[in-house]
Parts: structure tokens; C-alpha cells; sequence
């Protein structure tokens, strides 16, 4: 995890999410406190990017803790991403503050709507496409779904779900903001993660 974390962030990745559907709250920490001292490790060592990193490296990237804002405030993070059947972005907002980030995931125009009226820093739309990462997805809502959400609220739009190097350009130009991806950014990291800088830059 942490080898491939480096990856993405040599690459120039500026947003990580750390989840983990199955662990015990204390590994879950554990792992999460070691990708942020990756993280923060390196921009102490470095003080400016080394020059064969990215202009990007380490000291912009945001690290994000899924569904768990009391482990986002132990980690240190710098945000909590919640789904429709955690904390409401309310209660998680009362846990991390005004000055962490808080995300949240939709999957339908009625959630967007909803979503929009919140103090989310941002919504996530998805899935776009059909995903194997996640267990008991909802229906795909595909490019028109992003379409819809960008209707719907002007906050930052995080397209999430099947998203590949093949489509994140059509997923951009329906109005996401940015892609949140797993599967096409695991099997080579680092070249992946440039691949889809470069073809969104
Ligand atoms: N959330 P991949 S889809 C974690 O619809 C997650 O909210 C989704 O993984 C949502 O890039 C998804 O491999 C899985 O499809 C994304």
C-alpha cells in the first residue's frame, strides 16, 4: 500500500483516500497514520520537490479518510469522505470541524439535491460505470448522470465508478470536476497516474 501510495504521489496525485471496508478500527488507523507520515515524512525531507518529482510532491497532496470522522481527527487527516449510510454530512461536519474537507457520495439526482444543501466541500456522482471495487453498487448512472448532477449543484463534482484512462476525458467534459479511481491505478501506479494526469492536464 504504501510503495504504491509513493507511486501516485511521485506521479503528481494530489488527493488520496484511505478505505478499507473490512479492517478493525486500530488497524485502520495504524495504516492510515503510516501513509500520512509517508506523506509528511517526505515533504520535511525534501522541503522542495526533488527534481524528479512532480511540482506537485507531497506537500500538496490531501489525504482523505473514508466513511470515519473520528479516524480522520486521530489520523491527522485533512478530510472525511461519508456515503449515504454513514454519519450525515452534518454530524461528520460537527466531528472534523469547519477547516477539514467533507465529501460526500451520491447516486441519484434526489441525493445530489440533497447533497447540494449541505456542507459538503464536494459531492461524488457514481458509479458512471460498472465497478468490481465495490461491493453492492447502485445502478450506473453514466455520463448523463454526471450531466444531471452538474445540473444539480455547483459544488466540486468527483466522478467515481469504472472510471479508466480510456473514458475520463468523456467523464470530464460531461461536467465532473475530477475522477476518484481505483482499479485503473493499481496495476502499474506510477504509470498509470501519470497517464491520467496527462491526458486531464
Ligand atoms: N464508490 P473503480 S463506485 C468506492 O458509486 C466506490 O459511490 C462508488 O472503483 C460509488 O475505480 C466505487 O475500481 C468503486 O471502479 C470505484
Amino acid at each position: 500500500m504504501l510503495a504504491t501510495a509513493e507511486e501516485w504521489v511521485k506521479a503528481g496525485v494530489t488527493l488520496l483516500q484511505y478505505r478499507n471496508k473490512v479492517a478493525d478500527a486500530g488497524v485502520m488507523l495504524e495504516q492510515a497514520r503510516a501513509v500520512r507520515s509517508l506523506i509528511v515524512g517526505q515533504q520535511s525531507r525534501t522541503g522542495a520537490p526533488a527534481p524528479d518529482q512532480h511540482p506537485a510532491s507531497y506537500s500538496d497532496v490531501k489525504l482523505i479518510m473514508n466513511d470515519r470522522a473520528d479516524l480522520c481527527l486521530a489520523a491527522e487527516y485533512d478530510g472525511v469522505h461519508v456515503g449515504q449510510d454513514d454519519l450525515s454530512p452534518e454530524s461528520a461536519r460537527r466531528v472534523v470541524g469547519v477547516s477539514r474537507w467533507l465529501g460526500l457520495s451520491t447516486h441519484n439526482p434526489e441525493q445530489v439535491s440533497v447533497a447540494d444543501q449541505t456542507s459538503a466541500n464536494y459531492v461524488a456522482i457514481g458509479p458512471v460505470f460498472a465497478t468490481g471495487s465495490k461491493a453492492n453498487p447502485d445502478p450506473v448512472v453514466g455520463l448523463e448522470g454526471i450531466r444531471r448532477a452538474r445540473e444539480l449543484t455547483r459544488k466540486p463534482l468527483v466522478a467515481i465508478g469504472g472510471i479508466t484512462r480510456q473514458n475520463c476525458q468523456a467523464v470530464i467534459e460531461a461536467g465532473a470536476d475530477s475522477v476518484a479511481v481505483i482499479s485503473d491505478l493499481i496495476r502499474e501506479p506510477g504509470k498509470s497516474a501519470e497517464e491520467f494526469l496527462r491526458i486531464l492536464g
